[in-house]
């Protein structure tokens, strides 16, 4: 199926993924072919500059319909949500964003007859009964966090439109997501990624889960290649449509520590666990992304030493000149 010229639409695109997503979509698509919108505006002038972008909040169906209607919008990558421990935090905002700011997505989505729509999933949708090693991608899915209950919904949701309405609807669990370009978020496994902004500036960090918390993770390349290389597989290659599994690494904390001790020997990490502990103790450890193999060839391409070394030699430059 070739891909029409018309515009594509990100929400969340301040967010983790949507920050570094929105770039790579441009770059393929055109950076006028690609709308970024947030609630907040944009931190980086990359996304600033680059090409659109239009303030939006996705619990507002107008607004959201108004921008598709002004840019033409045939795909949808729907980004915006309120992570695991932000979620525990406020829930009821988490309910709202990330299930009303679906189903408004869908529901124009299908009014309007659009392309395609990604509707990101996590390991989040798992719980303690689900089988914590090799985690199938059917199973029970019995979270115990208000962003995993949000996330097992969306997932039938988006089931609910391609089988009810025909509508494009695909999405991945994401692991837990390291990356360099913004800060930790409200995210359990941010950890991953607020201990690098430590090591680099401090040598020492104090962990927010135990020494030996094992969780599935993944680096922003790898995040940003899945995303992409799902929303371009053939439709009719696609059995299942919104809950793949993909995996690339899973590491404890004592192993990341292991892993940036190569590269700063005197880098110290202490422990006091907190709410987000019990979070990651009800997530898998490792998770079975055969389907997502089998159905559009996923392939990781990075594992904790090729990303740990990509993330110091990113952030190096960028928290020096920061200093200055
Ligand atoms: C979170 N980074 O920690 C997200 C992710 C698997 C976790 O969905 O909430």
């Amino acid at each position: 199926m070739t891909r029409s010229t018309r515009c594509i639409l990100v929400t969340g695109a301040c967010g983790q993924i949507g920050s570094e997503l929105t770039p790579v979509l441009r770059e393929r698509y055109g950076d006028d072919n690609v709308i970024a919108t947030d609630i907040r505006s944009p931190e980086t002038a990359c996304l600033r500059d680059q090409g659109p972008f239009e303030q939006l909040n996705v619990c507002d169906r107008g607004a959201i319909d108004a921008i598709i209607e002004r840019y033409d919008i045939h795909t949808v990558y729907h980004m915006a949500a309120i992570l695991s421990g932000t979620g525990e935090e406020k829930p009821n905002l988490a309910w709202n964003v990330n299930l009303r700011g679906l189903m408004n997505v869908l529901e124009i989505a299908r009014g309007r007859q659009l392309f395609r729509v990604f509707s990101p999933s996590s390991i989040a949708v798992f719980g303690p009964e689900t089988p914590p090693d090799y985690t199938p991608q059917t199973t029970i899915l019995q979270p115990t966090t208000m962003y995993g209950i949000t996330k097992v919904t969306g997932e039938l949701l988006g089931e609910y439109y391609v089988q009810r309405f025909g509508l494009d609807v695909r999405g991945v669990r994401y692991p837990g997501v390291i990356s360099s370009e913004t800060p930790p978020g409200g995210g359990t496994t941010d950890y991953a990624v607020d201990i690098f902004y430590h090591a680099l500036q401090s040598k020492r960090y104090t962990c927010f889960v135990r020494p030996d918390t094992v969780l599935p993770m993944m680096y922003m390349p790898d995040c940003i290649k899945a995303t992409l290389d799902l929303m371009d597989a053939d439709s009719d290659s696609l059995r299942d449509h919104c809950n793949f599994n993909i995996a690339s690494m899973s590491f404890s904390v004592e192993q990341l520590c292991s892993e940036i001790k190569k590269h700063i020997p005197e880098f110290v990490c202490e422990y006091e666990p907190d709410f987000r502990q019990a979070i990651a103790d009800s997530w898998p450890r490792t998770v079975d992304d055969a389907p997502a193999r089998e159905q559009w060839g996923w392939r990781p391409q990075f594992d904790l030493a090729s990303m740990t070394a990509d993330m110091l030699e990113k952030l190096a430059p960028r928290l020096k000149s920061s200093r200055r």
